[in-house]
Parts: structure tokens; sequence; C-alpha cells
């Protein structure tokens, strides 16, 4: 089967796309379009084309494989030329998702025509590019500035009714898969009938009323505010203001040009890095590809508190039935009152219709009587971090679950191995460690325990899939992945304070890196007591006293966050703002004196990279001891359950970028001015620098 066909049906002649999955416009996909389109001009029968996509979507954007390697001709160019040159209709017919440059092939089709379900978009930006199709020049010249603003700024699609709203499709088509082309090819019926010529774009003026300054200086402080440190956004919009004030030749050259200077930008490689990282990250194991996975559609959850309803509402939302467990009868009229509380807002958020509202809580059971799980395909624990709490719930679970249920603990960093121990099943259990709240958060860290049954493994990751959420694989540790990476993040954060950061100034250095909020900051917000106590079970090797004294301080003081109204910062009724607190800056001065530690000013530059390279440290141990498979996977969980900016591609590929010897070389200047202790490089990082090597060459390995 060849990737562009043509067939003809009547006086239409059909150009149909083949490229699995996604019809990605590969240099074959360009190649056989312009093929096609002269052929289909060549052909004295053919009196109109319609342009389609087999399988799940239409074309899905440019093939991102592509990027940063040799251009491979035919270009972009001359497959718009070819379009909408075409002396005969073009009618593009669209399905599942036109994205990128497959909404830019559209858009240089003369016509377009949509099924209501589809989805269009430009989403270049969230790659770190603009559209280079010349997109920017003709989307506002069919939708009017404000519209192409929204898409191509936001890069987010919109629904085909949407666009049949803002003429962006001419047509909508209801009904089955088949629906599509044989309205398409009634569309260009009527068209040839109609003797309708072909609508040119590039031949339209973008429609203007003398707002459009004001839009694009709004647009550009929008953009400036809430994507801080994002270029593409910013040189998206200067595309667009190019489409007003230039004839559309000189537009579309000035989006080539802007293309061209995006796509060299280190942010640009960091978003690509994003994106296929985040597809790598839900490849099972080799030992588990083959596993089939197990069928589910009941789950149990015991624990009604936030991270137990977060994950039940995740559930509920993909249509799974669920079974909660709480203890007594009030800890079970509290859950069920914060469930269906929490529904009611996701309906008057409007996230929801009534039909969905009505159908999630219909979905819902509680009770304090383990028996009602016997039926659950899947029972996730979501009870008090306490390793004898867990292990209790375990044998009474490993009573009542039905043969074959998985079993799964939600702790953050407890022995999962050693939970396992106390059932007869330890193939069946797992973690699935939520992120709260859960219902928002899109990580899910799968923890694989040694005995995991492959399909147990894959049966997790087809439930991340199916509540919407990216799923990174871990092995056993304290802390798996994000939360053993945490300890040293926030332990430089403390001694940094100590040795004469301020944390305000901590806090900026690091939200100015690009997280939305600094690790004070943080930890403010989620409680310093839990820490306080699981510091008490640690012994004192595992981490460094100096980091907790101010935090343990505030804590005795009654101050441990913003739920107590103070903390690292200090709140005002009402208000999450964080304010410094002269109090703090004298516990800390008192606490450094006592440590022996005298206090210096230090740069923003050195808390930067004290905070980020001992993530960097401790992730190149996570892959030396196989706790994480891929330095990617890292990054994912970087990305998604912990602010880390996407823009910059995750702590393992930021350091790929920097130069593994300069991280290396970085490190080893801690450890001479700050000590050995935390700051000898880690064996994996010292060997990749040495042979001149990559966090992603490994992976590739
Ligand atoms: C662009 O168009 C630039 C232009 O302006 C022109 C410039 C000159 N290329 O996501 P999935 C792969 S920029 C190559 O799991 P889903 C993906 O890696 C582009 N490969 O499926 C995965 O591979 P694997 C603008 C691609 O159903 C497989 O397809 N377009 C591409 O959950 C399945 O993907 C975009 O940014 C691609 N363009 O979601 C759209 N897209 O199986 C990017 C996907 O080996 N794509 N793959 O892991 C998407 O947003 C989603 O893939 C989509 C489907 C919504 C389409």
């Amino acid at each position: 089967m060849s990737t562009v066909s043509l067939h003809k049906q009547g006086r239409i002649g059909v150009i149909a796309v083949d490229h699995p999955p996604v019809n990605a416009i590969s240099q074959a996909v360009r190649e056989g379009i312009i093929t096609q389109i002269n052929a289909a001009n060549a052909d004295g029968h053919i009196a109109a084309i319609v342009l389609i996509a087999k399988g799940r979507t239409f074309m899905a954007g440019a093939d991102i494989t592509e990027f940063g390697k040799a251009p491979k001709s035919p270009g972009f160019p001359q497959v718009i030329n070819a379009l909408e040159q075409s002396h005969k209709p073009v009618i593009a017919a669209i399905h599942g998702t036109a994205l990128g440059g497959g909404l830019e092939l559209a858009l240089a089709c003369h016509f377009r025509i949509a099924h209501e379900g589809a989805k269009l978009g430009l989403p270049e930006v969230t790659l770190g590019i603009i559209p280079g199709a010349q997109g920017t020049q003709r989307l506002p010249r069919l939708v009017g500035l404000p519209l192409a603003l929204e898409m191509i700024v936001s890069g987010k699609p919109i629904t085909a009714p949407k666009a049949h709203q803002a003429g962006l499709v001419d047509d909508l088509v209801k009904g089955d898969a088949d629906a599509l082309p044989r309205a398409a090819i009634a569309y260009a019926d009527k068209i040839i009938t109609d003797g309708t010529a072909p609508r040119r774009l590039s031949q339209m003026e973008v429609p203007q009323n003398g707002s459009e300054a004001d839009l694009l200086a709004k647009a550009r402080a929008d953009a400036t505010r809430k994507m801080r440190g994002v270029l593409a956004p910013q040189k998206a919009i200067d595309a667009l203001e190019a489409a007003l004030t230039l004839p559309f030749e000189d537009g579309a050259a000035k989006e080539r040009a802007i293309l061209g200077a995006c796509m060299a930008s280190p942010q640009s490689k960091a978003l690509q890095h994003a994106f296929f990282a985040e597809r790598k990250a839900a490849r099972l194991p080799k030992h588990a590809q083959n596993a089939t996975p197990r069928p589910f559609n009941q789950i149990g959850i015991i624990g009604g508190g936030t991270m137990g309803c977060g994950i039940a509402l995740a559930c509920l939302g993909a249509g799974l039935y669920v079974t909660m467990i709480e203890r007594d009868a009030d800890a079970l009229k509290r859950a069920q009152n914060s469930i269906h509380k929490s529904l009611d807002e996701i309906l008057a958020r409007g996230r929801i219709d009534k039909a969905a509202h009505t159908t999630q809580g219909a979905l819902f059971s509680i009770t304090t009587d383990m028996a009602a799980l016997s039926e659950a395909d899947i029972i996730i624990e979501a009870v008090f971090e306490k390793m004898e709490v867990k292990k209790s719930i375990f044998r009474d679970l490993d009573k009542v679950a039905k043969k074959g249920a998985i079993l799964a603990t939600n702790t953050s960093y407890l022995n999962v191995d050693d939970i396992a121990s106390v059932t007869g099943r330890p193939a069946d259990i797992l973690g699935l460690h939520f992120f709260s709240p859960a219902n928002i958060m899109k990580l899910l860290e799968v923890v694989e325990a040694k005995k995991t049954a492959p399909d147990v493994l894959a049966t997790a990751m087809v439930l991340a899939k199916k509540i919407r959420k990216i799923a990174v694989i871990a092995r056993v540790c304290h802390g798996f992945i994000g939360n053993r990476m945490l300890e040293g993040y926030l332990r430089e954060a403390g001694l940094l304070m100590l040795e004469g950061a301020t944390p305000q100034q901590i806090d900026k250095a690091i939200r100015d890196f690009g997280y939305p909020m600094g690790p004070l900051q943080m930890i403010d917000m989620a409680g310093m007591d839990i820490g306080y106590m699981l510091r008490k079970q640690f012994p004192a090797s595992r981490f460094d006293p100096n980091a907790y004294r101010v935090m343990n301080r505030l804590v005795e003081m009654d101050r441990k966050g913003q739920k107590t109204g103070a903390g690292i910062y200090r709140y005002e009724a009402g208000n999450r703002t964080p304010l410094p607190d002269p109090a703090v800056d004298k516990i800390t001065e008192e606490e450094a004196q006592k440590a022996g530690i005298t206090r210096r000013t230090i740069s923003d530059e050195e808390i930067v990279d004290r905070c980020i390279l001992s993530l960097v440290n401790e992730g190149a141990r996570l892959l030396e001891d196989r706790i994480a498979m891929r330095a990617s996977d890292i990054d994912v969980t970087y990305l998604y359950g912990y602010g880390f900016p996407r823009w910059r591609g995750g702590p393992m590929f930021y350091a790929s970028q920097r130069g593994l010897d300069k991280i290396c070389d970085r490190i080893k200047q801690f450890g001479e001015t700050v000590g050995t202790r935390w700051w000898t490089p880690a064996p994996l990082l010292q060997k990749l620098a040495q042979e001149g090597k990559t966090f992603t060459d490994f992976d590739a390995e």
C-alpha cells in the first residue's frame, strides 16, 4: 500500500494519506501528495480533489523525528504550493486531529470539511517552534486575528464545531467513520455543480478593525506572564504581526526565518525531548512487553483522605466502578461528602455535564466492610504512611481480595517488597504512587517490586492511560525516583538558608530558573510536620541535620507551614502569599551560629546549581541502581510531578544540554567549597562525562 494514493470516484480524485500511526507528514507523505496532486490535475476526468487521511486521524503534523536532521526534499513550501495552486478545487476532509503541518496543509486546500468529533490546532509552540508551513499567515486571513492568536499562542486545539462557527471549516459531518469520505465526495460534487472557484487564502487580506495593535500587545503581555521564560509564543506573535503588516509572500518568508531560529534554540530541543520522553515512558521493560494486561473495571480504594478521594475521582472520571473503604462511620461520612462535593464542583466548573455527574456519582460506593472488595480487580491502599499500618491492611486484603486481583500501595517512600512479603501473592503487588491532588496531578509512579508479575505491571500502565496519568516505572528504593531526588534538592535549599541566603532569594532564584514555585514555598505549602516525623525514624547518617535545623525549630513552635498560618514564611489570614518573616531570619542566624557556620553572600547562580545539580547527581545514581530505566523517565517524573520547567526538558536533559563535563566540574567545585559528603559526582555521571557522552546517549545504548 503506497503512503499516498489517488483513486477516482466519478469525477472526483481522492488523495488518501496512509502513514500510521498519526499520518505525520514525512518526506514520503510530502512527495506523495505533490505527485498525486499533479496526477489529479493532469487527469481530464477529474474535476475536483479530496485530500483525506486513513486510520485514526488526519495528518497530525510534520514528522517531528525529521527535526534537527538534514532537510529532505520536497519541503513543506512545495506541498503547500502544489495544493493551493491546484487549478482544480481541493477539499480537505478532516477527522481525528488536524494538527500543526496537518492543519497548515488543510489551510492550503481551497475548502475544508470536518467530522464533528475532530480537533484542529497549531500546537507548534508546545515543541518550542512556530507554525512554519504558512499557518501564521493563512489562519488569521481565514478566522481573524483574535482566534488565530488564541490558537497559535496557546497551542491548544479547538473542536470542529468551534472551527465551523469560526469559518475554519466549511461544513461539519455527523455520523460514523464512513460518513466523512461520503460527505467529502458529496461536498466536492456540489462544488463542481455550482462551479465554485478555488478559494486561495494567500490572496485574501487579514480582516482588521483597528484593534489589532492592542490585541498583539495584550497577547505579548499575557504570554510573558503565563509562559514565563518560554520563547516560542512571543515569536509566534511576531509572525502573526507580519501577517497583518506584510504582503503574503513576505510574511511567509518572515515566518520561515523565525521558524529556523526557533528550531535552532535549546528550548525547542528540550520541548521536543519532553514530547518523546513522555511517550517513551509508557513503554514497558523488555520482560513485560509481551504480557497481556488483566481486564479491570472495579477499583477498590482503602482510605478516604485527600489522596484516596483524589484517586477515586480520577477513576470515576474514567468510568470505573469505585468501592472505597473507610474505618468508621464518621470517616465514611467525611469521605462520601468530599467525593460528592468534588463532583459538584467539577460540574459547576463545566468540566463534566449533568449526565456524567450522575453517572460518576452512581459508580461510587463506600463502606467500612473490607469484604466489599471481594470483587475488585485492582485495590489501591491510600492510608497513613506507616509500615505497620500498611502491612496490616495487606494481610487483610490477602484474605478478602479475589484471585488475580492487583493489590497496590500508594506509599511515597516505603519498601513495596516488604509490604508484598506479608501476603501469599507478592506477584500481584506493586506501588502506585499518585501525587496530590491525585485527580489533578498528571504523574503516576508505577513501582515494580521484586516479585511483581509482568502482567501486573502491564495492567498498571493501562490503568494509568485510562485515568489520563503520565506513568513512569520505578523500582523499589526509599522515595522511588521523584522523592529520592527531592531529598537532595530540599537539603540544599535548607543548607543555603543556613549559609546565608534568605528564603525569598532562594525561592526567587528557582522561580527565575523556571519552576512555578521555589523549594521553601513548596515546603510551606506541603507542611513541615510529616518530614519532621519521618526524620525522627531515620538514622542521622541518611540526611544532613544542618539542612533541617530551622525547619525543626519552626515545627516545634507550631509553625508547620501554610496550614498553621506560618512556616518558613508568614501568611495573612485568608491569603496564601508568602511574606518574609524577620523572626525566621533570627532563628536561622541562631542555628547557623550553633552549627558553626559563618554566613556569607550567596549568588543566585550557586542557589540554582546546588538545588538542580543535586537532582542530576542523584538521578545518575538512580540510573546506575536501575531504579529508573531511562534518564528520560527521570525527566518525565520531574516535568509532571515536581514543576521542573518543561522548556528545559527535565533535569537530566538540562544537564546533558549544559555538558556533563561541566556538570561534573561544578559538582567537584562544590565538593571543595561545601564538602564532598553530598558533592561527589556519581560514578555514571563521571563515566559519561569522561567519554564525552550525554544521558541521551546512555538511553540510546
Ligand atoms: C509541525 O507540524 C511543524 C509545522 O508547522 C511545519 C514546519 C515546517 N511526528 O501521542 P501518541 C508518534 S510540528 C512524528 O502516543 P495519541 C508518537 O511519538 C508538529 N511522530 O498517540 C508515538 O510514537 P510511538 C505539530 C509522531 O493517540 C505515536 O506517534 N504536531 C508525531 O495519544 C503515537 O502517538 C504535533 O505537535 C509527529 N508529529 O495522540 C502533534 N505525532 O508509538 C503531536 C505523534 O513510537 N502529536 N507521533 O511512541 C500528538 O499530539 C499526538 O500524537 C496525537 C495522537 C494527538 C496526534
